[in-house]
């Protein structure tokens, strides 16, 4: 009987915009398994930033200077990746941002930029790492999708269409090259604790719980916001061998949002 395999030893492993938060957390968790670990942000400066936060837990990790809605700087860093790191076996499509602003609001320029950069990005990212899976004989595509892949909510119009888009994109990706033993699957964060949503957790003027924070906690069986080190299992199993069979799934790691009507007022 074959042992579950979630080894990532050999394994070179990007995580897109992994700097901090999500992807440093994903990060972590490769390298702990095995990955040799490869995380980009967009100038010298971030990327050093990045190199001493990884150089901080004892993690050799490899930055690059890359912009992932620049399809010439992505393919010329997949190019260098290739020759001093390694063919990249697990591409974790991380890099992400979000504009909240009533949609009659936003700018159609706000608007394209969150699909740039959630959306085309993992399109372009993916697209250039799949010739080299390909060749290998197989490889590990993980999207970084939302609750907002399955939800709306006031203010995110273009988080929630680029994020939609991505979960689409997952299982297209999982139905074109699956016959080339690539799995592309999605991980769907709850409510998690970083940067991007700290200006939703803000205590108020009076030291009480940010409204937003309240809601979340309400809606959450969990009753708590995530945190990074949520994501960590779920990562290495849809990095790992464990997970061969699993292909264009979106694992939800969202302490049961989804599944929950929501506390009782
Ligand atoms: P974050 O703290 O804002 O970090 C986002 C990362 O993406 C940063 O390192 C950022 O680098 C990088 N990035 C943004 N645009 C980039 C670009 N054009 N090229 C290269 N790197 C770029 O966000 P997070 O909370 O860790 O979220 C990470 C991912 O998880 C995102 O895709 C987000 O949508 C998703 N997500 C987050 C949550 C949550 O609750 N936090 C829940 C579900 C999904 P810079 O510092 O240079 O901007
Ligand atoms: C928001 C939040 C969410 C989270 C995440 C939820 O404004 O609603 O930022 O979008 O970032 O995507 O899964």
């Amino acid at each position: 009987m074959a042992s579950v395999n979630f080894s990532l030893k050999g394994k070179t492993a990007w995580i897109t915009g992994a700097s901090y938060g999500i992807g440093f957390a994903i990060a972590e968790a490769l390298h702990e398994a095995g990955a040799a670990i490869v995380f980009n942000d967009i100038n010298q400066d971030l990327v050093d930033k990045g190199l001493a936060a990884y150089k901080a837990v004892n993690i050799p990790a490899h930055g690059y200077i890359c912009d992932v809605t620049d399809e010439a700087a992505v393919n010329a860093t997949v190019a260098k990746i290739e020759k001093e790191v390694g063919v990249i076996d697990i591409l974790v499509n991380n890099a992400g941002i979000i504009k909240r602003i009533p949609m009659t609001e936003m700018s159609a320029a706000d608007f394209r930029q969150v699909i740039d950069v959630d959306l085309n990005a993992p399109f372009i990212v993916s697209k250039a790492v799949i010739p080299a899976m390909i060749k290998k004989g197989g490889g590990k595509i993980i999207n970084i999708c939302s609750m907002m892949s399955e939800l709306g909510r006031e203010t995110v119009s273009a988080y929630a269409a680029a994020k939609g888009g991505l979960k689409m994109l997952t299982r297209n990706i999982a139905s074109e090259y699956g016959k080339h033993n690539i799995q592309c699957n999605g991980i769907g964060p709850g409510y998690i604790e970083t940067p991007q949503t700290a200006p939703l957790r803000e205590r108020q003027a009076d030291g009480s719980r940010h409204p937003f924070d309240q809601f979340i906690i309400a809606k959450t069986p969990a009753e708590r916001w995530g945190t990074t080190d949520d994501l960590k299992g779920p990562s290495v199993f849809l990095a790992s061998g464990a997970s061969d069979f699993v292909n264009g799934h979106v694992l939800y790691v969202d302490g049961g949002i989804l599944a929950y009507i929501g506390k009782q007022p």
